[in-house]
């Protein structure tokens, strides 16, 4: 058996119980309660003058991003108070917050003691609010300039044997601007090594798509949705994780639109929904939105999705050209030979029996699909977060290639995205694999040669700072530790870098967990104000349907001592470049306008992106798939044959999901409960089927440890509580970050290199103390 790491102290939540409380599991999502809950939190983070005026400038035109999901925003009609939902409320609150972190915070909390709190307590301590160094040995971190912060990282950098040996990455939150010069400044000092947050959420998406479609973006606009006949919600849960949609699948419904929804767990929001910003729903009059629940078994899609098609195929075979659209496929896709060849060979009983849905719920699905024409699929994590994603989204895309449902309105394919920016920081280049055309234009505009290796990816990063090929670590927001996989391993990984750099809003345990040296720099966040030459900069993002719109804070900023992350990177350019550089650092610094003249110069779709993203509802970016067409080297969209997988677990084993509840944004934990689930004030839970806990001689309530053995390490993640689920037998789910600890690191999606974070195979026995047995 291989060795199992050490634990660094302050990498993992401590394996304290917190109390839980049951309640009622929730029938419907949102209405009063949820209203309520996140003015309460808002005000209380911020004051009541600071609360309301972000809430009231949340998703306005004119006003600033959400900071939350990438959900779009409607075009034209915008709800009179303000676009937000509950948790984008709750994603304000964290950081329009009046706490804030002084050096006296620092001197009397060591980085120990700091890790010994849970992610809850660590986030609810405030912002960061000056710069922050720990220096060599150090058990404290100290205040430092920002100049003395710069030239540190400047010359550690430039010490560097090879630019490879820096790691530059990157969360969803950072802005077009920030984004655009953070890769033109890395790679002009010399490396690829760009790893996002991405890699771990819809890198899937994006191979799938872009290798059967041409664009590694999904088609679909929110006017779509309106116009759908059906509307697929596979591997999602968006009553939680992206409220505003339920809005939209609210008025799809209502304008005719079926909804099918495809997931192990009866999730509240996709079952009912009571929409706040209407009177019905403030009344709790509740809508139920899913017409056809298909309780599938974890990674069960592929199989499914084979099953649909194989019986849609056969009424095609008895009835020529009425399924399918014969003209869309011979003019605009290439496969359809071997696809149905494939087909032909297949058994939808059998198939239903390894996705685990009857066979009937199938045939009627099946049904459903074999009029209809406008569909539109939806995934998320669910999908991508598996050993064989990228097969499975290509299944999505052959079922609607096989319906013709691409580039007309009210179809086509819909990867809900995650963090609010994490599309747009792609758009502008932040990406290990760039591609010809991207260095070819940086080389044109910016005058110099850019890397052409492909740097490190998240996994391949981690891996490379194990064995000690990366000497800085650079991280632009996100909590980089406890977002990744194998806790221990990346842990270690962390800790053998000489230097690591976190440019953040908040503390989080990536500070805690640190090279021989660390800094943290505070930067504005997205609801602060962030004046220059007297006027207040906008940023821009763009939206999961591939909108850019501006982006402006209207708070002002809780510490005069942060810089915006534009500036930030600026500063750290001339730090490390000085005169190398080619490019005027500071001209960007005093205008935002000149970054987007320079995004319009070197990335395709931002024509006059300084007017057009001052227009009221911003712009939409070109895609391809919407006018019909498929950027493939044959123009043509593709069929894909894929295997269908064998999810062989032995007698004891059961797969776990690893999965967000109501209270949280990723790593940030903003309270204990998962209101919807019916758990209350605690995070340390399993959700397992009853036969499952019988079969182990478990109850309702046993507290268990957690155990993966793959690849030969053992890893274990102590004290859960067992909660009775309706969720099918063999599959588990557990709340990340906690159970990060045990998802392998070498357990990586084929081709997108994800981590399998919704696969992760464990057993479970009752909890041990451990040393008890001597
Ligand atoms: N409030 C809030 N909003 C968020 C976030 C947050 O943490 N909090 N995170 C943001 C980010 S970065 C992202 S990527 C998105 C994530 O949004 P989601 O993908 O909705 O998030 P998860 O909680 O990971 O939920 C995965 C869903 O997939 C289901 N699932 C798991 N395995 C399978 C499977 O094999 N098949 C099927 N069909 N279903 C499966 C789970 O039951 C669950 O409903 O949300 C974004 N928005
Ligand atoms: N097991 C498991 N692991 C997962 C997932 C899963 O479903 N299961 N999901 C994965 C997914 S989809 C994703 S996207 C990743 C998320 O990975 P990350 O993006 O790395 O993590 P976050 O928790 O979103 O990052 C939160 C931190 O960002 C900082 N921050 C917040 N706002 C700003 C800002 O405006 N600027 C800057 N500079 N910093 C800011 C704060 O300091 C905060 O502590 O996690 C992945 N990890
Ligand atoms: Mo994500």
């Amino acid at each position: 058996m291989a060795e199992s790491p050490i634990i660094i102290p302050g990498s993992e939540n401590p394996d304290k119980l917190t109390g839980l409380k049951k309640g009622k599991i929730m029938k419907v999502a949102a209405g009063i309660p949820a209203v309520v809950s996140s003015f309460e939190k808002t005000i209380k983070e911020a004051g009541v003058q600071r609360g309301m005026k972000a809430l009231f400038n949340l998703n306005k035109k004119g006003g600033f991003d959400c900071p939350s999901c990438a959900w779009p925003d409607p075009d034209d009609e915008r709800s009179g108070i303000a676009e937000y939902c509950e948790n984008g409320a709750r994603a304000v609150a964290e950081e329009a917050t009046l706490k804030k972190l002084t050096p006296d915070f620092f001197s009397q909390n060591s980085v120990l003691e700091l890790g010994k709190l849970s992610d809850y307590e660590i986030g609810g301590k405030g912002r960061i609010a000056q710069p922050m160094f720990l220096p060599a040995g150090g058990t404290h971190y100290q205040p430092i300039t920002w100049k003395a912060a710069f030239s540190k990282i400047g010359s550690e950098l430039n010490r560097l044997p090879s630019p490879d040996e820096a790691v530059f990455y990157t969360s969803g939150r950072t802005s077009n601007e920030a984004a655009f010069l953070y890769q033109l400044f890395v790679r002009e000092f010399g490396t690829n090594n760009l790893p996002d947050c991405s890699n771990m959420c819809h890198e899937s998406s994006g191979v799938a798509l872009g290798e059967s479609l041409g664009i590694g973006k999904g088609s679909v606009t929110l006017d779509d949705f309106y116009k759908a006949e059906v509307i697929m919600i596979m591997g999602q849960n968006p009553g939680t994780n992206h409220p505003r949609m339920l809005t939209a699948l609210q008025k799809a419904k209502a304008n005719g639109a079926t909804i099918v929804s495809i997931n192990p767990l009866p999730e509240t929001g996709l079952m009912g929904f009571n929409n706040p910003q209407k009177v019905e729903g403030v009344l709790g009059i509740n809508s139920s939105l899913t017409d056809i629940f298909l309780h599938i078994k974890i990674n069960g899609d592929l199989a499914l999705l084979k099953a649909i098609e194989a019986l849609l195929l056969k009424e095609e075979q008895r009835n020529p050209g009425a399924v399918f659209d014969q003209d869309f496929i011979r003019a605009d896709t290439e496969g359809y030979e071997q696809f149905v060849a494939h087909l032909n060979t297949l058994n939808p009983e059998e198939l239903a029996i390894v996705c685990g849905v009857p066979f009937t719920r199938i045939q009627e699905t099946a049904r459903l699909l074999a009029t209809k024409s406008k569909i539109i699929v939806c995934w998320a994590m669910g999908l991508t977060q598996q050993k064989n994603a990228v097969d499975t989204i290509k299944e999505i895309v052959n079922l609607l290639l096989l319906k013709g449902s691409i580039g007309k309105p009210g179809a086509g394919t819909c990867p809900v995205r995650g963090h609010s920016n994490v599309q747009g920081d792609r758009t502008v280049g932040i990406f290990e694999k760039p591609s010809e055309q991207l260095l070819n234009s940086i080389e044109r505009n910016f005058h110099f040669a850019p890397p052409k290796k492909h740097g490190y990816d998240v996994v391949d990063a981690i891996k490379a700072m194990h064995e000690g090929k990366v000497g800085v670590f650079f991280a632009m927001g996100g909590n980089f530790l406890s977002a990744t996989p194998d806790t221990r391993y990346t842990a270690e990984a962390l800790s053998k870098c000489r230097l690591t750099v976190h440019v953040s809003t908040k503390l989080n345990r990536s500070h805690l967990v640190h090279g021989e040296e660390a800094l943290i720099l505070p930067c504005l966040g997205r609801s602060d104000m962030d004046i220059r030459n007297g006027e207040n900069q906008f940023i821009s993002c763009e939206n999961s349907m591939g909108v850019v719109q501006m982006s402006k804070g209207v708070l002002p900023p809780i510490s005069d001592q942060l810089l915006s992350e534009p500036e930030i990177v600026c500063k750290l350019a001339q730090a490390t470049l000085g005169k190398r550089s080619q490019i005027n650092w500071q001209m960007y610094i005093d205008n935002y306008d000149v970054i987007r003249a320079d995004i319009e110069r070197t990335i395709p779709g931002f024509e006059k992106y300084n007017e057009r993203v001052r227009q009221p509802a911003g712009f939409y970016l070109p895609n391809c798939n919407r006018d019909g067409k498929f950027d493939t080297s044959s123009q043509k969209a593709r069929f894909n044959v894929a295997p269908i997988p064998v999810n062989h677990l032995s007698k004891n084993e059961l797969t776990m999901m690893t999965i967000r509840s109501h209270d949280q944004f990723n790593t940030t934990i903003y309270g204990l409960n998962d209101r919807y689930r019916g758990v209350f004030n605690e995070r340390r839970v399993i959700f397992m089927n009853e036969e499952d806990i019988a079969d182990r001689n478990l109850q309702n309530g046993s507290l268990v440890d957690l155990h993966n053995d793959f690849g030969g390490v053992e890893r274990v993640a102590h004290k859960f509580l067992v909660v009775a689920y309706r969720i099918p037998k063999g599959c588990t789910a557990t709340y990340f970050p906690e159970t990060n600890v045990l998802v392998p690191i070498d357990s990586v999606a084929d081709k997108s290199n994800t981590p399998t974070s919704k696969q992760v195979v464990i057993t479970v026995s009752k909890h041990h103390i451990p040393g008890s047995e001597t």
